[in-house]
């Protein structure tokens, strides 16, 4: 199995399909559209395939949706073939997966590794896509598919003097191909998303010192991360597919039991052994303990303060405990952490946390961090800052669509898309797990195998037809755009700063970005769609 690229090979003139990206999507939709007999080729940024896993190497880093659901379901024999080592996988084996899977369907002779998309040009007239590369290699396409990725884009954070540091520095989702070694060294860590939250055990593990700078705190349910459990494996593998096919129904594409009881019709001591069920249980099933929990403020509020009384009651120093403790944000808003000894990590003699809402940092030094309270030196920083989110990657693309169209200029105060697999003004161009899809809200497989199958749809349907060209109105963008803001309002979800709103970017507009209707309900209105001849879109 080969981790890393053949040597680059020059790209063809001219191609049925581009597609941006070699991650799951990326691979998915290649072995689609052969399917279909279009040449298509993916173009990737890396060396190697994975995108998320590829990237995102830092220390514990691992999925938090179990491993015998965070795969892909469209080949039986694959799922029964492949064996996972633990509940939830770590990043090296999901990385051999993606690699397992490019091998296996023999994708690696269609993509071009080291090789970025720089700009997107539509060309009326001849209804073909022009893609270029960051190297001035140019492709002729009629369809563009973007493969990006919603977290793909890493962002490091403003602080003044960051680039003065002497040290070594890293993020998260850029970490590289080598270990680092933080032995004997003083480590600070910026940020305590879910990133933050599984590095820093790992980091604390090792470093001489860690310290922790936290802006705000986050919610987080242990994993209970184990070994694969053999009967377990047994049971899902006995009916994959059917259980595959519930799991497509569920509000996140992850097969769990959720309760459909609200959490204040049950009395206080049913509603705690619910909870310390799940806590025990671990992983984000905890949120499904009762159905209005993003719902009903009300509802809400009694699992967050469980969490909040359990993050007291492990982290020994009060002070400690209740910076760790979020208040400012209804839990899940936030996309919920899941971790392994996160808040037991703070018990060390090592390991400090600096609470930047009380001494917020003012700059970054040659060799430390000074925040308002003093300077402390470090080796190393390690920034676990986030991601532009979902329109990061691929407003890096300058898109040209009808008419000379921006995509920068149609999205300015927001991403607008029918389904979040098109843009109106933007023929031929998909998006797989685009803004306005469920996306980040779910099981990135499931979305991903839905969006792909759904465009081999719609792609064998203009074939059979003779069709060149389909792009979403504006008035079936505008009518989705609208209904997932009402869906969105409807939750609590909005009232968070997460990056969910973009609220993670400075001057980005404040737009809940994915769909939160429900994987399940999603997909029946994708399919009701096609079923009603593509309904909302141009076709011709
Ligand atoms: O990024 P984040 P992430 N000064 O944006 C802080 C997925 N994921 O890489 O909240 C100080 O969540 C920022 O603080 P604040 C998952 O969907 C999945 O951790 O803006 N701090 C925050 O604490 C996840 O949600 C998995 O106040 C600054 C942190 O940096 C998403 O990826 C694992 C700062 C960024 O947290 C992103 O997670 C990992 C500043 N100037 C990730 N700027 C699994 O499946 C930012 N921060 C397990």
């Amino acid at each position: 199995m080969a981790e890393t690229s053949p040597a680059r090979k020059p790209l063809p003139a001219r191609l049925d399909a581009v597609i941006v990206g070699a991650g799951f999507g990326g691979l998915y939709m290649l072995h689609r559209l052969r399917g279909l007999g279009l040449s298509a080729r993916i173009l990737e940024a890396a060396d190697g395939v994975g995108g998320t896993w590829y990237w995102n190497r830092y220390p514990g880093a691992r999925c938090d949706v179990e491993s015998m659901q965070y795969s892909f379901s469209f080949d039986e024999a694959l799922q029964q073939d492949w064996h996972w080592s633990e509940r939830f996988a770590a990043q090296p084996e999901i990385l051999r997966y993606a690699n397992h899977v490019a091998d296996r369907y023999d994708l690696r002779r269609d993509i071009h590794f080291e090789t970025r998309v720089a700009s997107a040009r539509y060309d009326e007239a001849a209804d073909r896509w022009t893609v270029a590369t960051e190297a001035g290699e140019v492709v002729s396409a009629r369809f563009c598919i973007m493969a990006t990725g919603c977290l793909s884009a890493a962002r490091l954070p403003d602080i003044p003097g960051i680039a003065s540091f002497g040290g070594e520095t890293y993020h998260t989702g850029y970490w590289p191909h080598r270990k680092v070694d933080f032995s004997g060294k003083r480590v600070a860590v910026i940020g305590t998303g879910s990133s933050a939250i599984q590095a820093i055990p790992v980091i604390a593990a090792e470093a001489a010192q860690v310290t922790v700078f936290q802006r705000t705190p986050n919610f987080s349910i242990p994993s209970r991360n184990a070994p694969m459990d053999a009967e377990y494996e047994a049971w899902w593998k006995s009916d994959y597919p059917a259980k595959r096919r519930q799991a497509r129904l569920m509000r996140t594409g992850i097969l769990y039991d959720i309760n459909p009881q609200s959490a204040i019709e049950v009395d206080e001591a049913t509603r705690s052994a619910e909870y310390e069920r799940r806590w025990a249980n671990g992983g984000t099933a905890f949120m499904g303990a009762y159905h209005d929990l993003i719902l009903n403020k009300a509802s809400n509020d009694t699992a967050a303060e469980f969490v909040r009384n359990k993050i007291r009651s492990i982290v020994k120093d009060p002070e400690t405990a209740e910076a760790l403790a979020p208040k400012d944000h209804p839990i899940g808003t936030k996309r919920i952490c899941v971790d392994t000894d996160y808040y037991e990590t703070y018990n060390r003699p090592n390991v400090a946390l600096v609470n930047l809402r009380k001494t917020p940092i003012e700059t970054i030094t040659e060799t430390g961090i000074r925040t308002s309270d003093g300077t402390r030196e470090f080796d190393v920083i390690v920034f676990a800052t986030g991601f532009d989110a979902m329109t990061g990657a691929l407003l890096k693309v300058d898109f040209a669509g009808r008419g000379g169209r921006r995509l920068s200029a149609e999205w300015e105060h927001g991403p607008r898309s029918y389904l979040g697999l098109m843009v109106a003004g933007f023929p031929n161009m998909f998006m797989i797990t685009g803004p306005g899809s469920p996306s980040v809200l779910s099981n990135m497989i499931v979305s991903v195998e839905q969006h792909v199958d759904w465009i081999t749809g719609l792609l064998g349907h203009m074939q059979d037809r003779g069709l060149a060209r389909v792009e979403a109105t504006e008035q079936a963008q505008e009518a989705w755009v609208r209904h997932g803001m009402e869906v969105a309002e409807k939750t609590l979800y909005p009232s968070a700063a997460s990056w969910y709103m973009g609220a993670n970017i400075p001057g980005k507009p404040r737009v809940f970005m994915p769909y939160i209707g429900g994987v399940g309900a999603y997909r029946e209105t994708c399919d009701t769609i096609a079923a009603e001849g593509y309904r909302g879109f141009a076709l011709a």
